[in-house]
């Protein structure tokens, strides 16, 4: 208590210091960059294809792919809980089905825009012809859980056509009036229910056998609802023990008494308290290239032309060598905001993002659009916290919960111990298959921490992270092997996907279970639970064998010195210690870090999608700003389709969210008990500012850069804890700086803070 006393008046002293040396007090929205440049998306022609064109609507459980063909529009949609499989199979996620619009069109299309406005979340399609202007809406609502469709036009009675719905599952759909409802089960059970209703302002509309027909209308506005009897809770056997059609009906119909102008404020108002918090520039585009269509844009930051074709088949394909890339740092910003926006359409109060986040249109999608979890669900959760979304965290954390019992069953009966894990492959009923991979739950569990070391939630890790992780100390508890001097291995191991199987010692084994200890043991203190406990976790951890160096100075992936400096496989599962972990940094391991880098050095940096988002992690964790940009620079050049979805081949959402945390990390990192600021700023990002990036320990950053140098700062503390902030050795942060601060480390100050209140500084 005495010691707390002094920091804390060291820290009043402190900001007064700031403020006074300086002269100059700087509010949060000083640091904000302009959000007056709308953050969208845009082309001027229809997509043609669902991979790689079509445009992203969700509200974090329904979502849509449009297209917005002129005389036909196509909307493809899904709702996250239809899925096959049970306890024993993973299942698959399946498609929804489609609406198509028919809009027979004869006269020539002029102007024509197709655009997602990222900003607020709305889809638009804009074309004139024959003299009339056309204009398209679509938004997924969240507070009204159903999307909205809107055609209008700026001359009356234009819109004649056939509206139709088509179940991808051939349920039996019956139309009346002015609703067509696809009620039907699919082969697990599980029922689900689509309703989508038309609205005419003018004209007519007539059910037809081929769907609703309109005629002479001037304006249609369609809602879609969706839903299935899902329920993530094994005890009442995966169902809600109704159908669905309640739920839906009664959604469609509270939201057909509101005007479509109120559904969409309350919309974008909703959209905005999540997607405002956090902005980033790093750095101003030209002009010439900010004005190009998003596909455009792309073929000038690379130089070259893409083709691409749907699945595996997407091919970089030089079609010119000029080699002349265009600097747009407004792009990459945009990608990053990209990712937040799929997150908050992909998250929300329901399942998790999933391989392709909420969209798929196949009933057999690559990798069954499953939860993979040697990598894949992980790395769509690792930047969430970091960009000020925790709600979007949550269906994780919930689907983690409600699967562990069907999880223990099987680990019992497979190895005879407590606790449980996963293999790599999982769906929504606790189903697993392919391969045991025995430390992914340990390293969801990563994911369950980081969420609590951000936000400081104790309720969640109460009742949600600490009885998880927890279980997972008990596996490992009985499942760790003493070699004969008494050193501890994790046994059957196999480096996804790698190999080779059934080994002891696998590093990705050892940096999880360090990690999956070192997480309980914090927890365990912040709740202030199991000090028993807690000291048997800690001896265990100390006799876990750690990182090793072989004998090209790189970092192991086994416990034998195997790797083979040729060998440049996409997974890099002995880097967990770097990144998402906390084992190795070059603060305070840097023999290891070194050795880290000898690994990546030969690992190259190019891979598949979501392999070139975690180096970009890596190396920002390794603190080399321009390698990191340079593999991100490569990302955008070869791994990003024209709607902004990030390619493995084929499009897997991971790529996307990883990117997002990779940014992140290149700005503020927070995982070694301090705040770095700008620990992996390349060159090409020499001017830049952000708003309301966040640090464990409950802060909020907002910082302004110039030539590489930190002018101005503030820091926001949530809850009132103590903290410590890094500059790299290129900042300098004197006018901070007082005696009575405690440094315990060059480079390092450290304050109490208040919370609620924010503290600025500005660098010299
Ligand atoms: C892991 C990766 C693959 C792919 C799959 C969905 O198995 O090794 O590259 O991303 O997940």
């Amino acid at each position: 208590m005495q010691n707390r006393a002094t920091h804390h008046v060291a820290a009043s002293h402190i900001a007064v210091v700031a403020m006074c040396s300086c002269c100059l007090v700087v509010s949060a929205t000083d640091l904000a960059p302009s959000q007056s440049s709308r953050q969208v998306l845009w082309y001027d022609r229809p997509a043609q294809n669902w991979e790689a064109e079509a445009l992203p609507i969700g509200n974090g459980r329904l979502g849509a792919m449009i297209f917005g063909t002129v005389e036909k529009e196509r909307i493809q949609f899904n709702e996250s809980s239809l899925w096959e499989g049970d306890e024993k199979d993973t299942g698959s996620y399946q498609n929804f089905g489609h609406v198509e619009v028919d809009l027979p069109q004869t006269k020539p299309v002029e102007n024509y825009r197709r655009e997602l406005d990222i900003s607020r979340a709305v889809h638009t399609v804009t074309y004139a012809s024959d003299g009339v202007t056309y204009h398209r809406e679509a938004f997924a609502s969240f507070p009204d859980q159903v999307m909205m469709f809107r055609f209008t036009a700026d001359k009356p009675g234009r819109y004649t056509g056939v509206i139709a719905q088509k179940d991808a599952h051939g349920a039996k759909m019956s139309i009346a009036l002015n609703r067509l409802t696809a009620a039907g089960q699919l082969k697990n059970g599980l029922q689900f229910e689509s309703q989508l209703v038309v609205l005419n302002d003018g004209g007519t509309l007539e059910a037809t056998p081929g769907g609703i027909a309109f005629q002479g209308v001037n304006s249609l506005t369609l809602m879609l609802g969706a839903g299935t009897d899902y329920l993530n809770q094994r005890g009442k056997g995966w169902r809600t023990g109704e159908t669905p059609h309640r739920q839906v009906t009664e959604q469609i119909e509270k939201a057909a008494k509101r005007s479509y102008a109120d559904m969409l404020t309350v919309h974008i108002k909703n959209y905005q308290s999540l997607f405002d918090r956090c902005s980033i520039h790093l750095g101003t585009t030209k002009d010439a290239i900010r004005q190009l269509s998003t596909d455009k844009r792309l073929t000038a930051y690379r130089g070259y032309q893409m083709t691409f074709s749907t699945g595996m088949g997407y091919n970089g394909n030089k079609t010119t060598d000029s080699g002349s890339s265009a600097q747009d740092p407004e792009l990459e910003v945009l990608l990053l905001q990209y990712a937040r926006y799929l997150m908050i359409s992909s998250s929300r109060g329901a399942l998790p993002a999933n391989l392709q986040g909420l969209w798929n249109d196949s009933n057999d999608p690559p990798w069954r659009s499953d939860y993979h979890t040697d990598v894949n669900v992980q790395m769509n959760y690792w930047f969430v916290d970091h960009a000020n979304l925790p709600e979007c965290f949550l269906p994780f954390a919930e689907w983690l919960y409600s699967i562990r019992d069907v999880r223990r069953d099987e680990t019992r009966n497979a190895f005879n111990v407590r606790g449980w894990t996963m293999h790599a492959e999982n769906g929504i009923f606790g189903g697993s298959t392919w391969k045991w991979v025995n430390p992914t739950a340990a390293w969801c569990a990563q994911n369950l921490w980081d969420h609590y070391a951000f936000t400081q939630d104790k309720e969640y890790l109460r009742t949600r992270a600490y009885p998880i992780l927890k279980e997972l100390c008990e596996f490992w508890e009985d499942f760790l092997k003493p070699l004969p001097d008494g050193t501890l291995v994790a046994p059957k191991g196999y480096s996804p996907e790698h190999g080779p199987e059934d080994v002891d010692g696998v590093s990705h084994d050892q940096q999880l279970v360090w990690d999956l200890f070192s997480n309980t043991i914090e927890a365990a203190k912040a709740l202030d639970v199991d000090a028993d406990y807690r000291k048997k976790i800690e001896s265990l951890r100390g006799r876990l064998m750690g990182p090793k160096i072989g004998k090209w100075g790189q970092l192991q992936e086994w416990m034998q010195d195997l790797d083979d400096p040729k060998d440049d496989h996409r997974h890099l599962s002995h880097m967990i210690a770097v990144h998402p972990g906390r084992q190795i940094s070059p603060l305070t391991t840097p023999k290891l870090a070194e050795a880290a880098k000898v690994s990546m050095n030969a690992r190259g940096d190019g891979s598949t999608g979501w392999s070139r988002a975690w180096k970009i992690c890596i190396w920002a964790r390794l603190q080399d700003g321009n390698r990191t940009y340079k593999i991100l620079n490569g990302m955008l050049k070869s791994q990003i389709t024209p709607n902004l979805f990030d390619t493995h081949p084929p499009f897997q959402i991971d790529g996307n969210f990883g990117y997002a945390a990779g940014v992140c990390e290149m700005l503020v990192q927070s995982h070694m008990g301090f705040i770095h600021l700008l620990p992996a700023l390349p060159d090409a990002w020499p001017t830049g500012s952000i708003r309301g990036l966040c640090a464990r320990g409950g802060f909020e950053v907002d910082m302004a850069w110039e030539k590489g140098k930190i002018v101005k700062l503030t820091i926001k503390s949530n809850l009132g804890n103590r903290c410590r902030i890094r500059s790299t050795c290129s900042l300098t942060m004197e006018g901070v700086f007082h005696p009575s601060m405690k440094s315990p480390e060059a480079g390092v100050i450290e304050f109490n803070t208040k919370a609620g209140k924010t503290y600025t500084f500005v660098g010299k």
